[in-house]
This record gives C-alpha cells, sequence and structure tokens, in this order.
C-alpha cells in the first residue's frame, strides 16, 4: 500500500520482496496505486501446502475479471463518470433511478439489486471473454482441483460448472470442513478452491457477473464434440449461491481459543450520489489501533445499500459467527453486521479496505495500526 507499507515502485524502479510463508493456499498480489489493479496489474501467488491431499489428477487456477481498458476508455474514465467528473454522458451506459440509485441488471436474489457500480464490456476467465474461451482439458473420472480467484474491480461473480457438483476445500487460503454446493459467490479478492470429479463430456464453467446480466465463460472438456453456447444456462447456475462466509473452518486452521482483549466498531457509509464511501472506526476517520498479541474484535456494520468484501493486510479474522471461518476478505451485504476476530502478531500498519476499486478509491479505506 503506497504511503502505508511502502514507497510506490516508480516508473524503471525494481523492488524486490522478501517474505515468508506462513501458510500455505490461494493468493493473488497486485497494485494498490489507484486504479491499476481494474487495468489488470494482478497475478496468482499459490502456495503449496504440504498439509494438503495432492491427489489431484490436474489444477487449474481460475481467475475472473472484469474489463474496461481499452474497450471504452479506462478505469479512470469510468471512477469520473461515477463522481460526475467525467464530461458527456455522465452515467455511462448505467442509466439513473429516480431517486439516485444507479439501474442494474437483473437483481439477484441473495445478493440484491445493486451488487456493482461499473458495467463493464467484457468479463473474463484467465484473460479471455466468452466468445474466445479457454478450454480446460482431463480425463473422465479425474479428480480436479480448482483454484478461483476474483481480481475483478467492481464484480461479484456466482460461479457453477454444468452437470457437477463443486467440494468446497478452503477460502482466501485457508482449509474448510468440505462442503458440497452447486454454485459459489465470489467478490472481489476473494478465493475459494475447490475438487471436482469430473464426468464425461463437455462442460460450461460460468461465472456470471451478479446483477449486471453478463458472464465470463469456459470450458472444460473431458471427451470430444460440441462446446456449449457461451450463453448456455444449466440448473447449476440458477441454484442458490454459497456465501463462502457461511462455511465452517477445518481443525487445523482454527485460531487458539480466547476472548478479545480489545472491541472496535466499524461502519461501513456512502452511496451513490455523490459516489463517496467510508470507513469509520468508533466513530471517527482514523485507524483501529491494537498493541502485539492482543485478541481484537472488529465489529463491522455496513450502512451501505450496497455489498462491500472487506479486506485486511496483514492477518487473517476468524469469524465467530461461523465456528471460526478463517478469511482475510469477508463479503457483508446491504445492512449487514459482521464480527471478524484477529490475533495482532505481524506489527506494522495495514491496510483495511473495500476490495471493490471503486469505493477505496474514493475512500473506504482505513488501517490498523500498531500502538
Ligand atoms: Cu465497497
Amino acid at each position: 500500500m503506497p504511503g502505508m507499507t511502502q514507497d510506490p515502485i516508480e516508473p524503471g524502479e525494481s523492488f524486490s520482496y522478501v517474505f515468508e510463508v506462513p501458510h500455505g493456499g490461494t493468493y493473488f498480489y497486485h497494485s494498490h496505486t489507484g486504479l491499476q489493479l481494474d487495468r489488470g496489474l494482478h497475478a496468482p501467488l499459490i502456495i503449496r501446502d504440504p498439509q494438503d491431499a495432492e491427489d489431484q489428477d490436474v489444477e487449474w487456477t481460475i481467475v475472473l475479471d472484469d474489463w474496461v481498458d481499452g474497450i471504452q476508455g479506462t478505469p479512470d474514465d469510468e471512477l469520473d463518470k461515477l463522481t460526475g467528473m467525467g464530461s458527456g454522458d455522465h452515467n455511462g451506459r448505467m442509466g439513473m433511478g429516480g431517486h439516485g440509485q444507479m439501474m442494474h441488471g437483473t437483481p439477484d436474489r441473495v445478493l440484491g439489486g445493486d451488487a456493482g457500480d461499473v458495467m463493464y464490456p467484457h468479463y473474463l476467465i484467465n484473460g479471455r471473454i466468452p466468445r474466445a474461451h479457454r478450454t480446460f482439458e482431463a480425463r473422465p473420472g479425474d479428480k480436479a482441483r480448482l483454484r478461483f480467484i476474483n481480481s475483478g474491480g467492481d464484480t461479484i461473480f456466482k460461479v457453477a460448472l454444468g452437470d457437477h457438483r463443486m467440494t468446497v476445500t478452503h477460502t482466501d487460503g485457508f482449509p474448510v470442513q468440505p462442503w458440497e454446493t452447486e454454485s459459489i459467490y465470489l467478490s472481489m479478492g476473494e478465493r475459494v478452491d475447490v475438487e471436482v470429479i469430473l464426468g464425461d463430456g463437455i462442460f460450461p464453467l460460468t461465472a456470471l457477473a451478479v446483477g449486471k446480466d453478463d458472464r465470463a465463460f469456459a470450458v472444460i472438456r473431458t471427451a470430444g464434440g460440441q462446446a456449449p453456447r457461451p450463453d448456455v444456462d444449466f440448473p447449476e447456475l440458477s441454484s442458490t449461491g454459497l456465501l463462502l462466509s457461511s462455511l465452517k473452518p477445518a481443525d487445523r486452521a482454527l485460531l487458539p481459543e480466547g476472548t478479545p482483549d480489545r472491541e472496535v466498531s466499524i461502519d461501513l457509509g456512502g452511496q451513490m450520489m455523490p459516489y463517496e464511501w467510508s470507513i469509520l472506526t468508533d466513530g471517527q476517520s482514523s485507524s483501529a489501533t491494537v498493541q502485539e498479541s492482543q485478541r481484537l474484535r472488529m465489529v463491522m456494520r455496513n450502512r451501505t445499500m450496497m455489498p462491500h468484501p472487506m479486506h485486511i493486510h496483514g492477518h487473517t479474522w476468524a469469524l465467530p459467527g461461523s465456528g471460526g471461518l478463517r478469511k482475510d476478505t469477508v463479503l457483508l451485504r446491504h445492512g449487514e453486521t459482521m464480527i471478524a476476530d484477529l490475533i495482532a502478531d505481524n506489527p506494522g500498519e495495514w491496510a483495511f479496505h473495500c476490495h471493490n476499486a471503486y469505493h477505496m478509491e474514493t475512500g473506504m479505506l482505513s488501517s490498523l495500526r500498531y500502538e
């Protein structure tokens, strides 16, 4: 985070990062300068965990993304439209409702009507648009491990694989009690690992862009024949999606038992008109503070009409509402409250922000600071 954890890497400069990896899992790394994330400055970081089963026949890392850059201007142009700073058509491809609400695609029955602010021209799986989609190949009966990463700037995806149920094994790098599901919501910054026993055929791997009536698409093929069309609908896609924060942690992912030494109240605020977002810490626009080795409880309340994937750097929360599920990115639906505990074992100043790039850029950014 420039200005917080380090100085920016200037054009033409290099910077070497050296760090220990305390645990394995599916991660990604990306720029935190402006809207560079939404210009594609991100990449997966996969750390093999020696405690994970390695009995999969194939493993694929699947990066979901939303794309505007170079198609209809830039992410910065989109931000200008949202903040009303742009020239010409302030609303871009969005309609503006009578009460200042953005009107989007079909409301999602779990996430509500307003799941994102930018209507992107393209949604991608591993950099490909649906018409030029990627095909993942394997043999019938293979056990596949899929590591999904949502690197989007402003899009929550609902992921499903035709004719298959997925067994969730990890989220945000940490193991969970295995859970079978037909579809999964993955918000910006979140990761989920699933296992699938592949059938015999050609199957659509679809990621609906929630609330935007569009999708990312790929194909998993274990047999010859015609691939499904990118716009194919199938029962798994319309099933009730899993919210990752409802999972339960694997025993080896649990934090030690304990009661919080300190509690902080986090209020998420903001709206579309004017386009401004905020984090209040105990009612103030200041950092949360903690002392090393304390147990901190963060009580987050979403006071807005939109969902926000809240992300903390340098730590992974335990969610007491989900039996101590470990996550570093948690989606708070509109009006939702989430309690998240952490153990302060990594001194420094760490960003705490919404993983919607446009919300973060317009104020939904704070930090956790060690005293
Ligand atoms: Cu947000």
